[in-house]
């Protein structure tokens, strides 16, 4: 029974451990482009002037934005960090954001909740690190959707915002494979303690 106990524990540790993982691909755009993200519009590409960390960020030079979803688990947590630099200067009315969005299946967003965070007030010249905290996935929620961007309502561009060292850590849709391979472990461990019982 004893090893019954420790082998449920094993189980329950690696599912646990695949439960906090880091769900956005390209987070910190060291492939040198934008794969893995969309950009809905804008002057938005990867630069080498100025990282976080790495050899690439990306930059949004004046008005646009930039978004990568992963599919989600309702009522779970997830957390979103993220790092902006933004250089001193700039005119006009304008300014950026890095944020998480909660979407409905149809990719609509569901408005009032998430996260969103606006550096332009924050000390220029110098990269300032971001953290949403524990947000709680809607009920109604099926992505989660990482996002970037600089706004604008002058003609002439103003500052641009740099952005590098995206994470969306939380618990992953669990994917047919490792269901699976849970699954088959704890058919294995039934047909253990039936076997000593015999
Ligand atoms: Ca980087």
């Amino acid at each position: 029974m004893k090893k019954l106990i420790v082998m449920v524990t094993c189980l329950i540790l690696v599912a646990g451990t695949a439960s906090a993982s880091q769900l956005l691909s390209n987070p910190g755009f060291e492939t040198g482009d934008l794969s893995g993200w969309t950009k809905s519009y804008g002057d938005i590409t990867p630069t080498e002037a100025n990282v976080r960390e790495g050899n690439y960020a990306a930059r949004s030079w004046w008005d646009g934005n930039l978004n990568q979803r992963v599919r989600i688990v309702p009522g779970t947590a997830y957390a979103l960090t993220a790092s902006a630099y933004i250089p001193s200067g700039g005119v006009g009315s304008w300014g950026s954001y890095v944020g998480l969005d909660w979407l409905r299946a149809d990719g609509t967003k569901i408005e009032g909740t998430g996260w969103s965070y606006a550096p332009q007030n924050d000390t220029r010249g110098v990269w300032h690190d971001y953290s949403s905290g524990a947000q709680i996935a809607p009920g109604n929620a099926y992505y989660g959707a990482a996002t970037l961007g600089t706004w604008q309502t002058g003609a002439t561009p103003a500052n641009p915002t740099d952005f590098d060292n995206f994470a969306l850590n939380g618990q992953p849709i669990p994917e047919p494979a490792s269901m699976l391979l849970l699954g088959t472990g704890l058919f294995g461990l039934f047909g253990l303690t039936r076997r000593k019982r015999n």
